[in-house]
């Protein structure tokens, strides 16, 4: 089986998919799409992943897309030597809708600061007419681009954005309590604690770990998946922001 993964290194939803590759000792090759460039847009990628974003997953010339699904997909073809997915239809039904709750909160919330702390310069040196042009051309992210513009997402939009991931942090830490822990669905790591860690892990590359100060089950939580075999192959070197962007460095370090 060749499997060839199109992503971008500092992609959340791309390190999903990488984190479950590595965990399962799935051989794969890896192409980097550079996405402030707009490698995504181009029409040879399109026709594979017409939504224009990373991460897309040929297996064997079978083209399977959004990062949700692709490590459901991955789960379902390979569930040996390790499986994220609950036998139990019930917790299964919950893991999916962890997922849900995932994507619809933290997932599309740490996009707000990542652009606004990391990318903006790359648009605010752009002309008005050719940030037009790259927003326009964003078959999912037209709209995200154009509430941004080359100045940045308003306090307004910052705040709420943190708001989100702190009621996500508030429902991990419910979710811990109710399962008995370690993990969001007790003592088996799933696809559903796979799908927000790229997020809490972003939030920690942001400075923004002092969210969690006071809440020892998401420390341990972030503990024990940055202790998994799979973590330290996913976040190669040049996965983190902080390890691209210099600046944010300075950014990271102050305090919340
Ligand atoms: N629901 C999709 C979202 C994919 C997505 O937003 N990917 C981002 C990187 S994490 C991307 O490719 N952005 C490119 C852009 O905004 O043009 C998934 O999970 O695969």
């Amino acid at each position: 089986m060749a499997f060839t993964l199109y992503n971008a290194p500092q992609s959340t939803c791309s390190q999903r998919v990488r984190f479950v590759l590595n965990a399962k000792n799935i051989p794969f090759s890896e192409i980097k799409l550079d996405l402030l460039a707009g490698d995504q847009l181009k029409t040879d990628y399109l026709k594979l992943n017409p939504n224009g974003v990373v991460p897309t997953l040929d297996h064997d010339g079978a083209i399977v897309i959004d990062s949700s699904v692709i490590i459901e997909y991955l789960d379902e073809i390979a569930p040996e030597p390790v499986n994220f997915t609950p036998e139990n239809s019930v917790e299964r039904a919950r893991m999916r809708a962890l997922m849900h709750f995932i994507d619809e909160m933290p997932a599309a919330a740490i996009r707000v600061p990542t652009f606004n702390l990391a990318f903006l310069p790359r648009f605010a040196a752009m002309s008005e007419e050719e940030f037009i042009a790259f927003a326009e051309s964003k078959p999912l992210r037209k709209e995200f681009m154009l509430a941004m513009g080359r100045k940045g997402f308003p306090e307004k939009d910052m705040n709420a954005a943190l708001d989100r991931l702190k009621r996500t942090l508030v429902r991990m830490d419910d979710e811990i309590a109710k399962s008995g822990g370690p993990w969001l669905l007790g003592k088996h790591i799933t696809l559903a604690d796979i799908s927000v860690m790229p997020s809490i892990v972003r939030m920690a590359d942001l400075g923004l770990d002092a969210m969690w100060q006071n809440r020892p089950s998401i420390a341990r939580w972030y503990d024990a998946i940055r202790a998994q075999e799979a973590y330290q192959p996913t976040f190669y070197f040049g996965s983190l922001l902080t390890e691209k962007f210099p600046h944010l460095k300075k950014i990271a370090a102050r305090p919340v």
